[in-house]
């Protein structure tokens, strides 16, 4: 049979039609993201801070963040911390960079975690001091175009104290040098 019969072409024009209804929906449906044991480190006005969190994403697309703001802070970044260890007079040496990254993308049905020494979400230039006990709103952007706020309370350093605590003398881990690192980051 080379030739449709005429309801046959109807079925085939209303699938289309059912189709093309389809896509605008799938792409506005909410990505199924969950932001969990999310916490700021406390801080004084001026100084920088970093927000944590572990970001789930339930949903079948890559949840791709593109940019954070909150109003505590003049600048908020997306940043990574890469931890260089080298040996000096026979001794570990370990130095913290971090900067700043274009995306931070959670994969579909995956999860990333926030945490000191790697991921964090950098509030640069507080505007108050943040204290144990309060809270504030961050927004993270995702690239399209949805905005994700989330609660944040505010605590004096929990995690701050490594796994790797023990195996090195002269690190930099400590929430002072982190602080400092990222003050001399910025100068630059
Ligand atoms: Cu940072």
């Amino acid at each position: 049979m080379t030739k449709l019969s005429r309801p046959m072409v109807l079925v085939l024009a209303l699938t289309a039609v059912i189709a093309l209804a389809a896509v605008p929906s799938a792409v506005r449906a909410e990505p199924g993201l969950s932001f969990e044991g999310v916490w700021a480190r406390a801080a004084s006005e001026g100084h920088t801070s970093a927000v944590y969190m572990h970001i789930a994403n339930e949903g079948g697309r890559d949840a791709v963040f593109v940019a954070a703001a909150a109003d505590v802070a003049e600048l908020v970044e997306i940043h990574e911390t890469t931890i260089e260890v080298y040996m000096e007079d026979g001794r570990f040496q370990q130095v913290m960079r971090m900067q700043q990254i274009p995306q931070l993308v959670v994969p579909a049905g995956g999860r990333v975690e926030l945490r000191p020494g790697g991921l964090h979400i950098m509030l640069i230039g507080l505007t108050r001091d943040l204290e144990e006990g309060d809270s504030f709103s961050l927004t993270l952007y995702t690239e399209d175009g949805q905005e994700h706020v989330i609660h944040v309370p505010v605590t004096v350093g929990v995690g701050m104290d490594d796994h790797d605590h023990h195996d090195h003398h002269d690190h930099h881990h400590d929430a002072a040098g982190h602080d400092e690192h990222h003050d001399d980051h910025h100068e630059h």
